[in-house]
């Protein structure tokens, strides 16, 4: 076996957490190598190329905010960046920063073993290569692997066949075929419409109805882009507050919505309406964390529903149940207004309706229903958040198995570090606010506080860093606690893992970015309060 390339530090996954790891380290004069699945930086923005896929965030807030120069210098044309814009930005931060001579593309790391004598990370990836490091860090995202359900027949099918995780390069040609799509989350949504309009027919298979809410996208204002511009770091640092930091610009919660009355709630509802965006659920303080009064934010939003669809039995079956907001809020353009379209049926595969009973070569089985297709879209998520972290063959200290460790769920400490697992890093990781922020100013700080950290041992002569099992406990303690003060927990979403058979049910992000960095500034700023510290061979526990 050839002996195995030295750096300091192996990072897993290039898309803009990766990517902003890679500059720092190498600003703090630190040996890196990254390795990639894809053939380019962009990570979700890589792979997640379907018809209408485009950003949830407004672009003047999903950037990096680490370069003054590149915020400035970086036109964005939509309110809402499409999936091809974000691309071209990361592989210009790429160009930018030089970041490619760091990345082995096409490249999957397959196991990452710890070594307690040598306190050292030996990587191993796809290409038989082997690389030692002393810090080892997972950037693979949060939704990143695939979830393609095993449907009796699936793969029998003769037409085209795609996820839109997992989106064919050269796309899909939909005029005049027969198109279904499986699944009504956000990437379901937003390709519903488009898909509509070139196809000659989309049969949609929905088992879930799910809130959407419109995003009002349209061209960015000049102007507006200029104003942001002309004091970027304020903008930055109100949205760095935020709950889920960005969304500054949005009126502030209008109180409780107990207690207001019904013509004051519906117009105060309607204004969000207008504006668009996910911000709608922050239209009252307690709209996330009791039940009554988001009951009213639902209801606000089926009578929408029934005022946009013609067809009241389509209509009917598009109406969600439940509390809004505890699956993610979808935000779309033109998706409930899609189903007057007469090219466009929608299969209820529900409990209230018939389940896909197999796919056959030529389309999809309902029970007593035959429907051909010529291309079948999987639109049917990921497992979030651990899939990618439990891919990877992760041994810490005495062949200890992350899989094994995370047997019953995933356990952290700030969704940053796992007791057993020396120098082991996961970038919004479970226990951190990751998928309920913003994504890139959630990778920019968490990479800044890995970086510092490192800089810290370096400086205090220590080799190691490892999160204790009492921390890693009480933060577990504290990420429930905080959860079940929402409405998070109530339903079955990805955030609990429960999309997934057999996954265990945990409430994995943290919810509140802003409450969260003051905890990670507090731990750094006391010695990294929490974790245990050594020297090799020495005891310097904190
Ligand atoms: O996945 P999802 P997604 N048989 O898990 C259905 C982010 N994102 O890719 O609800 C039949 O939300 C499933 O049904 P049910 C965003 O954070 C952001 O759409 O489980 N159906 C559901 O309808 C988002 O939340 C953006 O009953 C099956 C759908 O498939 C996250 O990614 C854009 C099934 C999956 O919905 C995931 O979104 C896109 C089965 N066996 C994604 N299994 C933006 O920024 C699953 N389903 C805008």
């Amino acid at each position: 076996m050839s002996e195995a390339t030295q750096v300091d530090v192996v990072v897993v996954g290039a898309g803009f957490a990766g990517m902003y790891l890679i500059h720092r380290m190498r600003q703090a004069g630190r040996t890196v190598q990254c390795f990639e699945g894809g053939t380019d930086v962009g990570g979700t923005w890589y792979w997640n190329r379907y018809p209408g896929c485009r950003c949830d965030v407004e672009s003047m807030e999903y950037s990096y905010d680490f370069d003054p120069d590149l915020q400035q210098e970086w036109v964005w044309t939509e309110k809402y960046a499409t999936q091809p814009e974000i691309l071209r930005y990361a592989q210009h931060v790429a160009d930018r920063f030089d970041l490619r001579r760091s990345i082995r593309f096409s490249t999957r790391v397959v196991s990452a073993h710890f070594d307690e004598g040598s306190g050292r990370w030996t990587v191993t990836a796809d290409d038989g290569s082997v690389t030692s490091a002393q810090f080892f860090v997972m950037a693979s995202g949060c939704l990143s692997s695939a979830n393609m359900p095993d449907i009796e027949g699936r793969d029998s099918f003769q037409g085209v066949l795609a996820h839109t995780g997992r989106y064919p390069h050269e796309g899909i040609d939909f005029a005049g075929k027969r198109v279904g799509i499986v699944g009504t989350g956000s990437s379901g949504i937003q390709s519903i419409p488009v898909i509509a309009q070139s196809a000659a027919h989309l049969t949609v298979f929905q088992r879930t109805a799910q809130f959407t809410i419109p995003a009002c996208n349209g061209p960015l204002d000049p102007e507006l882009q200029a104003a942001v511009k002309a004091d970027y770091e304020t903008f930055r640092a109100k949205n760095r507050r935020m709950f889920g930091a960005f969304g500054s610009h949005y009126p502030k919660p209008a109180g409780d919505a107990a207690d207001v009355d019904d013509a004051t709630f519906t117009a105060t509802m309607e204004r969000l309406w207008e504006m668009g965006g996910t911000m709608f659920l922050s239209a009252f303080r307690d709209l996330m964390r009791t039940p009554a009064s988001n009951e009213r934010a639902a209801a606000f939003v089926r009578t929408k529903i029934a005022e946009i669809v013609h067809d009241p039995a389509t209509a009917a079956k598009l109406t969600p149940d439940g509390l809004i907001g505890c699956k993610r809020l979808v935000i779309d353009t033109g998706y409930y207004e899609t189903y007057n379209r007469p090219n466009v049926t929608l299969v209820d595969i529900g409990p209230q309706g018939t389940p896909i009973t197999r796919i056959t070569p030529t389309g999809v089985q309902v029970g007593n229903e035959h429907h051909e297709l010529d291309v079948l879209i999987f639109a049917t998520g990921f497992d979030a958040m651990t899939g990618s972290l439990l891919r990877v063959d992760i041994q810490g200290r005495d062949g200890q198995r992350l899989a094994d460790t995370w047997e019953a769920g995933p356990v952290t400490y700030l969704g940053l570090g796992v007791h057993g697992f020396p120098n082991f890093f996961t970038i919004t990781g479970p226990g951190s606010p990751s998928v309920l922020a913003n994504m890139i100013i959630a990778t920019e700080q968490h990479v800044d506080w890995i970086t510092d950290c490192i800089s810290y041992l370096q400086a205090n002569g220590h080799d190691t860093i490892e999160a204790d099992p009492a921390s890693v406990e009480s933060w577990v303690a504290h990420v429930n606690a905080v959860a079940d003060r929402t409405i998070f927990p109530s339903c079955n979403s990805w955030y609990l893992g429960a999309n997934i058979p057999g996954k265990p049910r945990v409430f994995m992000p943290l919810p509140g970015f802003p409450g969260y960095v003051d905890t990670c500034d507090d731990v750094a700023a006391n010695g990294y309060r929490g974790f245990r510290l050594d020297r090799l061979g020495v005891s310097a526990g904190v």
